[in-house]
């Protein structure tokens, strides 16, 4: 899929706001992708369609779970990661765009999980650091993602952890097993 064409389909879906976010979260990825040898085109693919899903009716998506197998503990989590595992798929059921890579990097970006491929790291990460993006602690983020993709992540997903924790709402797994995954890459990951 061109590029053009992926604007085309999502610009309808979101406000003017989102949008932009996603052709800056599509700008970052393709800079990350040069930066750490990844594949360019489908960074910035991803970028433009990461938040494909995000204004779609909680009912139409709590219904969209269940009948597209999702895990059924979503329910049990904000409603704000549901966007991202639906994108993933109406992405191929409403654009056509069938590409795994891309439709993983959609489906974990608001988690993230273990194992995350060089893509999924690359969306998870742009869809932080965008330059619309204004977190505490997110300068030191957008340094260390100049040279360290996986230490980048890691304090992404720390940050989220706690900003989580101080608003006393739940965690995701995935998010967890990013966090525990991605510290292999500092400290030697034994502690
Ligand atoms: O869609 P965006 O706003 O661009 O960004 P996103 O898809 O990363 O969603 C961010 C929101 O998701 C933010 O408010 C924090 C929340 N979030 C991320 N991980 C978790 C989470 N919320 C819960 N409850 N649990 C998580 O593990
Ligand atoms: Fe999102
Ligand atoms: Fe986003």
């Amino acid at each position: 899929m061109k590029i053009s064409k992926a604007m085309e389909l999502v610009e309808p879906q979101l406000t003017k706001e989102r949008y932009e976010h996603s052709l800056r979260v599509a700008k970052t990825a393709r800079y990350l992708a040069k930066l750490y040898d990844g594949p360019e085109e489908k960074a910035e693919l991803a970028g433009v369609l990461h938040d494909y899903a995000k204004y779609r009716s909680l009912e139409k998506m709590a219904e969209e779970i269940k009948t597209f197998n999702l895990p059924a503990d979503l329910l049990d989590f904000h409603s704000e990661l549901w966007h991202a595992p639906i994108g993933a798929i109406l992405v191929e059921e409403e654009c056509g765009l069938k590409d795994e890579d891309i439709q993983y990097a959609i489906r974990y970006h608001t988690t993230g999980r273990a194992n995350m491929s060089k893509l999924e790291k690359i969306i998870f990460l742009a869809d932080y650091i965008e330059p619309g993006r204004n977190f505490p602690g997110i300068e030191e983020v957008r340094e260390v993602a100049e040279t360290n993709l996986e230490y980048a992540c890691w304090l992404a997903v720390r940050n989220t952890i706690n900003y989580l924790i101080s608003k006393r709402a739940k965690v995701y797994p995935d998010t967890f097993h990013a966090y525990n995954d991605l510290s292999k890459h500092i400290n030697g990951g034994n502690e």
